[in-house]
C-alpha cells in the first residue's frame, strides 16, 4: 500500500479517464468554471495521478457520495489527508470529522443551538446593522467590498451572535484560512495559511471556553448541553470551536459572491430591486452559481461502485460541490445567473447528515443584508477588476472594488 499526500494512492479503476491537472493549482482556484467543466466531461469520475485520487463534479454522482455517509465516511478527514494514517494539524472536529453515532450526539447539540428559534431572535439586530452599514457605504460611495462589506457585516454580527465579548476579526479570518486551506495538499496556500498557527490557535482555543462566552449567545447555548450531561466541558468547548472555524469565512465568502453576481448581472439586480422577495432565492443561486465551499473530499470506507465504478477501499474522493452546482446536465442554462431560478437541491449546503448545521443563520445574515441593501442602493457597480483569493477549500474573492449609487 502506497501513501501519497497523506492517504492511500489508489490505482484508477477500469472505466475512469486520468487527467493530468492539479485542482488546486493557484490558476484554477481563482477560475475554476473551464475546470469544472472538463472535470464533469470526463465522466462519473476523473482519476487525477498528481495526488492518485479519485474526483466527481457531475450532479448526481457527486450528490450520491456526500449523501451517503456509511459507504463514503468523514471521520478519516473530510481533505486529501486520511486521519486514520497520519495525525491530523489539529484535534478533529467532533462534528465534521465524526461518523455516526457519535456524530448524531454532537450535531443534536449544534442543531439545537443554532435552530430556527435562536436565529429568529437576531432578525432585528441583522436588519439594523445592515442598515448602518449600507448607509455608510452609499456615504462613501466606492469601497472595497471584501473588507469594507463581505467581512464587515459578518465581522460585526457573529462574534456577538456567539457571543465573544471580544472580536478579533483578522485573527477569526486567519484562523478559517487555516480551517479549509488544511483540507488540500501540501501546498503553498497551506503552509501559508499555516505560518500564522503560533499567534492564531491559543486565541482560538481560549476564545472556546465558557467564561469568555456572553449568556444569551449560541456559545453558551452549547455550554448548557454540557450542563444537561449531553456533552463533556472538553466536546461543548470543541463545538464552539466548530462555529468559529465555519461561521465567519464562509458568510463573508457568501456575501462577496453575491455582491460579484448582482454587480456582474445589473438585469438581475434590477429584478431583484423591482420585487425584493426575491432576495432569499437570489442568495440560493449564487450559493449555486459561485458556491463557497467548492470542494470537500470523503473516504470510502470499504470498497464499493458509483455508476458502475468500482472504488476501492480507503480511496479519496474530492467532491467538488461548485461543479454539481454547475452541470447543465441538471441545471437549465446552468453557466446563467437567474435571481429567480429553482435552485432546491444545489450542494453548496452539502446534503445528507453533514449538511450546512448553520445554514438558517448564513441565510438570516444575507438577507437582511441584501434586503437593506435592495431597499437603499440604486445601482451596483464595479469599480476595478475584481480578484480571487485562492483557497484549497473556498471559492472567495480577494478585492472587490464596488460603487454603490443611491438613485
Ligand atoms: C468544524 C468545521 C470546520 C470547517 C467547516 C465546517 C463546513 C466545520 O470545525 O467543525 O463545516
Amino acid at each position: 500500500m502506497e501513501i501519497h499526500e497523506g492517504h492511500i494512492a489508489i490505482a484508477p479503476p477500469p472505466g475512469v479517464t486520468a487527467w493530468d491537472v492539479d485542482p488546486y493549482d493557484a490558476e484554477i482556484l481563482a477560475d475554476p468554471v473551464e475546470y469544472y467543466r472538463e472535470l464533469r466531461a470526463k465522466g462519473a469520475f476523473a482519476y487525477i495521478p498528481k495526488y492518485a485520487i479519485l474526483a466527481c463534479g457531475r450532479y448526481a454522482e457527486t450528490r450520491e457520495v456526500f449523501a451517503d455517509n456509511e459507504r463514503f465516511v468523514s471521520s478519516r478527514g473530510v481533505g486529501l489527508q486520511d486521519f486514520q494514517l497520519q495525525e491530523p494539524w489539529r484535534p478533529p472536529s467532533i462534528i465534521l470529522e465524526a461518523d455516526p453515532p457519535y456524530h448524531t450526539k454532537t450535531r443534536t447539540v449544534m442543531a439545537r443551538a443554532l435552530s430556527a428559534g435562536a436565529i429568529a431572535g437576531l432578525k432585528d439586530q441583522f436588519e439594523r446593522a445592515a442598515e448602518t452599514l449600507v448607509d455608510e457605504l452609499l456615504e462613501k460611495g466606492s469601497f472595497e467590498a471584501v473588507t469594507e462589506l463581505a467581512e464587515a457585516f459578518p465581522a460585526r454580527v457573529f462574534p456577538p451572535a456567539v457571543g465573544l465579548a471580544e472580536t478579533d476579526r483578522r485573527r477569526l479570518l486567519d484562523y478559517a484560512a487555516m480551517v479549509f486551506n488544511a483540507v488540500g495538499p501540501d501546498n503553498e496556500l497551506r503552509r501559508a495559511a499555516m505560518a500564522k498557527a503560533a499567534d492564531v490557535v491559543p486565541w482560538i482555543t481560549e476564545h472556546c471556553k465558557r467564561y469568555r462566552l456572553k449568556p444569551g449567545g449560541f456559545g453558551r447555548a452549547i455550554y448548557e448541553a454540557a450542563d444537561a450531561g449531553e456533552v463533556t466541558e472538553t466536546e461543548a468547548g470543541m463545538l464552539v470551536r466548530s462555529l468559529l472555524s465555519a461561521g465567519l469565512d464562509t458568510t463573508v465568502a457568501g456575501i462577496g459572491n453575491a455582491l460579484w453576481c448582482l454587480a456582474s448581472n445589473p438585469k438581475e439586480y434590477e429584478a431583484l430591486k423591482r420585487d425584493p422577495a426575491l432576495v432569499r432565492a437570489a442568495f440560493e443561486e449564487t450559493l449555486r452559481f459561485t458556491s463557497p465551499v467548492h470542494s470537500f473530499c470523503r473516504t470510502a470506507q470499504h470498497g464499493t461502485t458509483v455508476a458502475a465504478i468500482p472504488i476501492p477501499a480507503g480511496a479519496k474522493i474530492l467532491c467538488v460541490l461548485g461543479a454539481a452546482n454547475l452541470d447543465e446536465s441538471h441545471w437549465p442554462d446552468a453557466d446563467r445567473f437567474k435571481v429567480a431560478r429553482r435552485t432546491a437541491g444545489h450542494l453548496a449546503f452539502g446534503t445528507g447528515i453533514h449538511g450546512c448545521v448553520g445554514q438558517q443563520l448564513a441565510r438570516a445574515e444575507i438577507e437582511a443584508l441584501l434586503k437593506a441593501i435592495v431597499a437603499k442602493v440604486g445601482h451596483i457597480e464595479f469599480n476595478g477588476d475584481p480578484v480571487w483569493r485562492p483557497n484549497n477549500a473556498i471559492h472567495a474573492l480577494d478585492k472587490l472594488p464596488l460603487v454603490f449609487r443611491a438613485d
